[in-house]
């Protein structure tokens, strides 16, 4: 396999003005004809050049004609990649018939089958396995589809836009064909087929239109769509009034599919969603599990306008619509909830996941300059990272001339297939600001550290801030260059105020400092008295930021900063010192010992009724094990999970008391909503749980069998499982298998105890994840069931790190399973063990000799990038 270069890229050699679609449904086989209305580029430089279709090997070619003469072997060129045809005429309609077997396809890219239906996954290059195509983002075409199936069998048959046409043939079977009026590119091409229930709504646009709202699944899951249609309808709602945009069809489709490789896709009038990110009911869905299904909805429904009306020119641009429209879902979610709940939860798995891969050796820069197979691609750093590029545009214009950038950009480049520098250029167009430094953030990869110190002067009143930053380098990028970096910074005195201070003129209590140089030296007039500085509000930036504060600033912070953000984050510094000084005493065999501050600022917290108890929760939890992985130089998962542990029986022991009493005052009895405020309640509740169960006192372990046993909703049935599993009490074993039996029904709900049983603390582990894999409720086929197994034992320090090796051998050999029958799945299980250079020596040895173990076989281009630059 070969690398592709974005500075490589060439404007297409023809275009496809209009795709005429006919899909023959059958068990056995699916015949595929393609007219294609193509003509030459006129903007290409070679205008003599052949016709290169992209398409699979799982293809087999039955007949291409050029406008309806059949063309001899001798014509064209058939690789495992492409058909070549020598000559074409300068405008002409080719014409292609395939067949395939989606039944076999288990990759899940193309068309391919989920129980009983039929469905499709066309992003990035999925379409190349339906037809010979021009198989790239910036050739955009009008489809018209025809499906002629069994009735009987497929009785819904589905495609992108509007249903035109509907009849039989001679035969019997339905034939039903679908047009979109708005041209795209294949990626955005869907197809579905099968025997669904449906769920029909309305919505009203702002100019008064009627969308048909329909959503699809299998027929026993139909109960659970009510949520993600509530939430379809509110993202529809807050695009007009958000960003102005109103949906362009008059019908919108959603389907649920059990067996998907991703979240969910947005192909046009027609998404198509794992199932696990919309169906939800009070019984079977935590809050969380809610959340996502929202922000999911909301996300692909935003894509209509980042994504569809105006995609990628190239998939070096993924992020142009994936930044842009994470931005917007969490714009959206914010608005719906709590903002600074939903920043904090956001800014953790960035920092814990994104800053990871930052550091690994699949660091990449938000627009990649290369790539062996695109899929590899859709990462934090294109999806998160991408997304804080767009916040700190946002922050740099501020909310007015975002949104003049937002419209100038949708306006000029409707129907258009644009870069990242399109989209800069928009923002920099409507606001007069440059960006050209800025534009530095698309193309170099690595996170971004600064060192600030700071002085203050009683007499002049000057507080002086001097900021460095330093960017370490990544695989391919040895030097980098200072970065345009947004700092939001507020100043707060040492009994808890905020300061006003004059900057650049400006007397504000918050200021937006622009770094620009390796090493900028800022000052603030006027300040009253020494400021303890607030740094990166809302996480301005994603940057690591390292300021010497003392414990006491940060217990200041912690209970006064205005910003909520940098509440938690005083909190989560604090509890980072206190576990990394556990964490050497456990490196050096030493007796552990805590100091007492977080616990007493942790009391505080506990203590303050008038707090946002979601925020309460938040700031009580520790850093994961992950998060702490990423932050040492050498990993040590036992040292790591030794002072967890000790922290969370120490802070529970000591406010047993206040653990418990919180937790009587959250639990009341309500019906199960998943609103804001139930959610905050349900997390300090189950918090205070945690920690409580922790503190050994039975009356906790009594509470927790109870909520186990009779919890009406899912959210605290799951959490006292979790807390039985995390905090490995005795009865855990028999709890997981009470929640099998009471839940063997429900997919979904197995999953999470598929993860649960997967990533327990235990010596006999492996084994018992070997026995999942060939559980009833196991299936291979099923990625959510591959990641809830595999993914769950990657977590666990005892199984997966066992110094053995088992861990890692186990996890390989599955890898190499896996790397046949669904290589994109099987590149995204590779994940931990790349991360091998960063772990205590035996570790890395072993996972490194996996890895070359994987790298013998013969890997699909999916693994075989992810393996090869791991041990480069
Ligand atoms: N384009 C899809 C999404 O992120 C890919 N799964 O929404
Ligand atoms: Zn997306």
């Amino acid at each position: 396999p070969s690398a592709i270069y974005l500075k490589d890229y060439q404007v297409p050699n023809f275009l496809i003005d209009k795709t005429e679609l006919t899909f023959e449904l059958d068990e056995a086989s699916v015949v595929v004809t393609a007219r294609l209305h193509m003509r030459r580029n006129s903007a290409s430089n070679d205008q003599s050049a052949s016709l290169a279709l992209d398409g699979g090997e799982d293809m087999k070619l039955i007949g291409v004609a050029i406008d309806n003469n059949p063309l001899a072997s001798k014509d064209y060129q058939l690789t495992s990649q492409q058909l070549e045809i020598f000559t074409v005429p300068d405008e002409f309609v080719l014409t292609c018939e395939t067949l395939i077997e989606p039944q076999n396809n288990t990759r899940l890219e193309g068309l391919y089958r989920s129980s009983s239906m039929f469905c499709t996954q066309c992003e990035a290059e999925g379409f190349r396995h339906i037809t010979y195509y021009l198989d790239r983002p910036d050739v955009m075409s009008v489809f018209t589809t025809t499906i002629i199936a069994d009735e009987n069998k497929y009785p819904v048959m589905l495609s992108n836009g509007n249903e035109v046409e509907r009849g039989m043939t001679e035969d019997g079977r339905t034939v039903v064909t679908w047009h979109d009026p708005f041209k795209k590119p294949a990626y955005l091409f869907a197809l579905v087929a099968g025997d669904l229930a449906v769920q029909d709504d309305v919505f009203k646009t702002k100019s008064g239109r009627a969308v048909t709202l329909r959503i699809f699944t299998e027929q026993h899951n139909i109960d659970k769509v009510d949520y993600a249609m509530g939430a379809l309808k509110r993202s529809m709602k807050w695009d007009e009034e958000a960003y102005g945009r109103e949906y362009d069809l008059d019908i919108f489709m959603v389907v649920a599919v059990d067996d998907f490789n991703m979240g969910a896709m947005e192909n046009k009038g027609l998404n198509i969603f794992n199932s696990s990110c919309l169906l939800a009911s009070p019984e079977t869905t935590t809050d969380d599990a809610y959340l996502r299904i929202e922000a999911i909805v909301a996300h692909e429904y935003f894509h209509n306008w980042s994504g569809n009306r105006v995609t990628c020119r190239d998939w070096f641009q993924l992020s142009l619509k994936e930044g842009f429209t994470v931005f917007r879902d969490q714009t959206f979610s914010s608005d719906m909830h709590s903002e600074t709940v939903k920043r904090v939860e956001d800014v953790s798995f960035l920092r814990t996941a994104q800053f990871a891969e930052d550091a690994g050796p699949m660091a990449h820069p938000v627009r990649p300059a290369s790539f062996i197979e695109i899929s590899n691609f859709y990462t934090l750093t294109v999806y998160e990272k991408g997304a804080e590029i767009v916040r700190m545009i946002h922050t740099l214009l501020g909310e007015k001339c975002f949104r003049k950038g937002a419209d100038l950009y949708f306006e000029r480049h409707d129907g258009q297939a644009v870069t990242c520098d399109d989209f800069v250029t928009a923002m920099e167009d409507a606001s007069g600001i440059d960006l050209s430094q800025f534009k530095r953030w698309y193309s170099q990869a690595g996170t971004p550290e600064l060192v600030l110190s700071s002085e203050y002067s009683e007499s002049s009143k000057t507080f002086t801030l001097t900021v460095q930053q330093t960017t370490q380098p990544t695989p391919g990028q040895d030097t980098k260059l200072p970065l345009h970096i947004p700092i939001k910074l507020g100043l707060i005195s040492h009994d808890g105020k905020e300061l006003k201070s004059t900057y650049d003129d400006c007397r504000e209590r918050e200021h937006v400092l622009h770094l620009k140089g390796e090493k900028t030296v800022f000052e603030f007039f006027n300040v009253e008295s020494k400021p303890v500085p607030s740094i990166l509000r809302g996480f301005s930036a994603p940057v690591k930021v390292e300021y010497g504060y003392s414990t006491e600033e940060l217990l200041l912070l912690m209970s006064c900063d205005s910003d909520g953000f940098n509440r938690w984050d005083a909190g989560q510094q604090l509890a980072v010192r206190e576990l990394k000084a556990l964490i050497d005493q456990v490196k050096n065999s030493e007796t552990l010992i805590e100091s007492s501050d977080l616990v007493s600022g942790y009391k505080a917290l506990l203590l303050n009724e008038e707090l946002d108890p979601a925020m309460v929760a938040l700031i009580l939890t520790l850093p994961s094990q992950a998060y702490l992985s990423e932050l040492e130089a050498e990993i040590d998962p036992q040292a790591i999970y030794t002072a967890r542990d000790h922290l969370t029986k120490v802070i529970a022991k000591a406010l047993q008391n206040e653990f418990s009493s919180v937790y009587s005052q959250n639990t009341e009895e309500t019906v199960y909503e998943p609103n804001a405020a139930q959610i905050a309640k349900r997390a300090l509740k189950n918090t205070a749980l945690r920690y409580w169960v922790e503190s050994g006192d039975v009356k906790a372990l009594e509470a927790l069998t109870e909520q186990f046993a009779n919890s009406d909703n899912m959210t605290d049935q799951y959490a006292a499982l979790a807390i039985a599993v995390e905090a490995n009490i005795d009865k855990a074993d028999s709890m997981l298998a009470t929640f099998y039996d009471q839940w063997l029904h429900e997919s979904l709900v197995v999953n999470k105890w598929l993860t649960l049983s997967a990533c327990k603390e235990d010596r006999k582990g492996l084994e018992k994840v070997n026995e999942l894999m060939s559980h009833p409720a196991f299936d291979i086929k099923n990625p959510n069931k591959v990641r809830a197994v595999l993914g769950g034992m990657s977590r666990s320090v005892q199984v997966f790190h066992n110094e053995d090796g088992s861990g890692y051998r186990y996890l390989a050999d599955q890898i190499i399973y896996l790397n046949k029958r669904n290589p994109q799945l099987a590149s995204r299980m590779c994940t931990p063990l790349t991360r091998w250079k960063k772990y205590k020596s035996i570790l890395s040895g072993l996972m490194k000799s996996e890895l070359i173990r994987i790298q013998k076989e013969e890997l699909s281009k999916d693994v075989y990038e992810v393996i090869t630059k791991s041990l480069e």
